[in-house]
């Protein structure tokens, strides 16, 4: 297997998934800045053009981030990173769900937006992106109060849905920087809980 990756959000998200469960392939950069992603070859791997993607040792492609970790988690079951009875298996993938649609596309739509990163493929509306910037913050306080009831977000175990909010929460800040922009990341129970996710090695 190899992921096609570039430092970015999403492949950060495999990355970590990945280190955690000590799994290591072949990893392609793909340079998106340039635009490799765009081209006819690329787009023959995902249609949607976008990092990561993994290919398979028989050359069937799997994109999707979670996909991606889903289909690793079933070729190494343990540590279980997406649950193991129904209840927790489906707080894992409520929690995973609120990360990504309720704060990482917001904040990621805000530094698109704001940035213009991608203006050579995108229309960007700086005053969109302000109110997806809102958003993103205003949902920070759902995430606040879950955190003040267990240590991770869907429970006491480590799982996906704190990969995806750990990673975004940390390309957050520096979205802060480069959009000018204050999602008020600096909340007690995030702040605990993202010290204590952050200090795991694969994290660093
Ligand atoms: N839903 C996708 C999102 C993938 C995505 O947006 N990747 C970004 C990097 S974080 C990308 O490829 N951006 C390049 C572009 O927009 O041209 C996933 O979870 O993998």
């Amino acid at each position: 297997m190899r992921l096609h990756e570039a430092e970015s959000p999403n492949a950060r998200r495999v990355w970590v998934f990945m280190k955690e469960k000590g799994i290591d392939i072949e990893r392609v950069p793909v340079d998106i800045r340039a635009g490799e992603n765009l081209t006819p070859e690329y787009r023959a791997k995902n249609p949607m053009g976008r990092v990561p993607v993994l290919e398979l040792d028989d050359g069937r492609f799997l994109a999707e981030s979670v996909a991606i970790c889903r289909y690793l988690e079933s070729l190494h079951p343990a540590p279980t990173l997406f649950g193991e009875d129904e209840w927790e298996m489906a707080s894992i993938e409520m929690w995973n769900r609120r990360a990504e649609i309720n704060f990482a596309m917001n904040a990621a739509s805000a530094f698109r937006n704001i940035t213009g990163f991608f203006k050579d493929r995108e229309t960007c509306v700086p005053e969109w992106g302000q109110v997806c910037a809102e958003e993103a913050k205003s949902q920070l306080g759902v995430f606040e109060e879950q955190l003040a009831k267990s240590d991770y977000l869907a429970g006491d175990r480590f799982s996906i849905a704190d990969i995806s909010m750990g990673v975004f929460y940390g390309f957050a800040g520096m979205i802060e920087k480069m959009a000018q922009v204050d999602f008020e990341l600096d909340r007690p129970n995030l702040k605990r809980w993202y010290e204590l996710v952050s200090k795991r090695s694969s994290f660093s």
